[in-house]
């Protein structure tokens, strides 16, 4: 069967993209489901250690992300990227790099619960103008319009929304 798949997490700064992500890997580890997660954080250490966060670097971090992705998944992995992704063109070049397979998830936190937690202090300091082009603050984000999946993450513990988004990985791929 078609066991691998792609499930693209976009949303906020801190909105909980990463920590959901690896959550969600510890869970389908321990079941035995191959996993692999890519996140910015990850990807711009390395891969796309070159990029900024202009318009067109981020464009081409997505299409970076999704073309590994898409290696992964053909190999059969299940693939959880976590990236902010922040617009509906780029996510929408993602969708087309990847092919069948490929799943938005949205995570849905409003920008002032993503600002009050600001787990780096970022939207301080894009607050404060240290930092321009802030996702969020003066940075546009486009939030998806219908998401395969949309995890609502206020009021809940990370390990919550994880379930939630294993049980969907489950339904979706044939594992
Ligand atoms: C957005 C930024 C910026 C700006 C640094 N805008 O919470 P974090 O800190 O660790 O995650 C954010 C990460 C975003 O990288 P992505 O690759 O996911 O972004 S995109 O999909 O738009 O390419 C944030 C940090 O980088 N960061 N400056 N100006 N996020």
């Amino acid at each position: 069967g078609h066991r691998g798949g792609v499930f693209w997490m976009t949303g906020l700064p801190g909105a909980g993209k990463s920590t959901i992500a690896r959550a969600a890997e510890m869970q389908l580890f321990s079941r035995g489901v191959d996993v692999s997660v890519l996140d910015g954080d990850t990807l711009r250490a390395g891969l796309c250690s070159d990029l900024g966060f202009s318009e067109a670097d981020r464009r081409e971090n997505v299409r970076r992300a999704a073309a590994v992705a898409r290696i992964l998944a053909d190999s059969g992995q299940v693939v959880l990227v976590a990236l902010i992704s922040p617009t509906l063109a780029d996510r929408e070049c993602a969708r087309q790099i990847v092919g069948d397979g490929f799943h938005e998830v949205f995570i849905d936190t409003p920008r002032e619960t993503c600002e009050t937690r600001d787990p780096k202090g970022l939207y301080a300091a894009a607050r404060a103008g240290k930092i321009t082009g802030f996702t969020g603050i003066d940075a546009p984000y486009e939030a998806p319009d219908k998401p395969a999946l949309r995890l609502v993450t206020e009021k809940r513990d990370p390990s919550e929304s994880a379930r939630d988004l294993v049980t969907f990985i489950t339904q979706t791929t044939a594992l």
